[in-house]
This record gives C-alpha cells, structure tokens and sequence, in this order.
C-alpha cells in the first residue's frame, strides 16, 4: 500500500478549509493513518523544500509555510501519490481545474493551501520530517474490498 504526506497549509488553516480538504480524501476513498497539527519550524521547512532551495521564491516560501500552524497528515491507498495531486490540481491556481482544491479554493499562487508528496520516495522523506513512526496507525477498514 502507498503512503503520501499531505499538509493543509496556514491558508487552508486559517480559511477553515481543513475539514472540507479531509472530505475530498475521504471521499475517494483514501485512509487517514495519521494527523496533527503542526508549527513548522524554519529547519523544518527548509528540509521540506529542500528542492526549491536557490529558487526566487524560495525564502517567501519558507516564511509562508511557518507563517501558522499546518495540518500534518499520512495517507495510504494505491497509486494515492498520483491519484492525491489529481485531487489537489495543478501548483499554479490559474491552472488548477475546476473540481480539484485548487481549482475550487484557491486563488493566488503560492496560496494554494495544500502540499502533496510528488513520490513515493519524497513521500517517505517528508513523512520522515513531520511524524515519529509510532504516530502512523495501522487499521484496516472494512470498505477498503469495494473501493
Ligand atoms: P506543488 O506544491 O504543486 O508540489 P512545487 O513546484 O513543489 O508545487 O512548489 C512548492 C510550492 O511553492 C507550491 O505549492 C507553491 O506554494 C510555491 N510555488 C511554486 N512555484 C511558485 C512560483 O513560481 N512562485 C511562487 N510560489 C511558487
């Protein structure tokens, strides 16, 4: 079963949208194994984005993601990195289509109030950065034979 890291970001937080973002997660089926809420620290975030790093936009995004706290969550399901950033949209909100969070939510780039893993290997790296492994709750749900 693949794992992703999903995070409401201080937007999605402060808009209230958490709630309506687990929904869209739910509803396709996906397991929630884990959730918290979380300051992110400057380390933190720099070891999250370490990709962007010498980007232009790479402080304002480090000043952003710690701008309030985040909903840290770990999801599982098959192909969930793939199928979870259709369900997200694309980065840039003019792109996002309509039916995905982005599309429906956001409105200004880099406010687009959720991150969500691009891999399994960045998944299992930025799950490692936010969750101790006794935070990860295996259970299994009946559900799981019709989806
Ligand atoms: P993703 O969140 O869709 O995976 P990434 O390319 O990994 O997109 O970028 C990380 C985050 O950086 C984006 O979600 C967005 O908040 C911000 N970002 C990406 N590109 C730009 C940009 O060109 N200007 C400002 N912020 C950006």
């Amino acid at each position: 079963m693949e794992r992703t890291f999903l995070m409401v970001k201080p937007d999605g937080v402060q808009r209230g949208l958490i709630g309506r973002i687990i929904s869209r997660f739910e509803d396709k089926g996906f397991k929630l194994v884990a959730g918290k809420f979380v300051q992110v620290t400057p380390e933190q975030a720099k070891r999250h984005y370490a990709e962007h790093e010498g980007k232009p936009f790479f402080d304002s995004l480090v000043s952003f993601i710690t701008s309030g706290p985040v909903f840290a969550m770990v999801w599982e399901g098959d192909d969930i990195v793939a199928l979870s950033r259709a369900v997200i949209g694309k980065t840039k909100v003019t792109e996002a289509a309509p039916g995905t969070i982005r599309g429906d939510f956001a409105a200004h780039t880099p406010y687009n109030l959720i991150h969500g893993s691009d891999g399994p290997e960045s998944a299992e790296r930025e799950i490692a950065n936010f969750f101790e492994p006794h935070e990860i709750v295996a259970y299994s749900k009946t559900i799981t034979p019709w989806i």
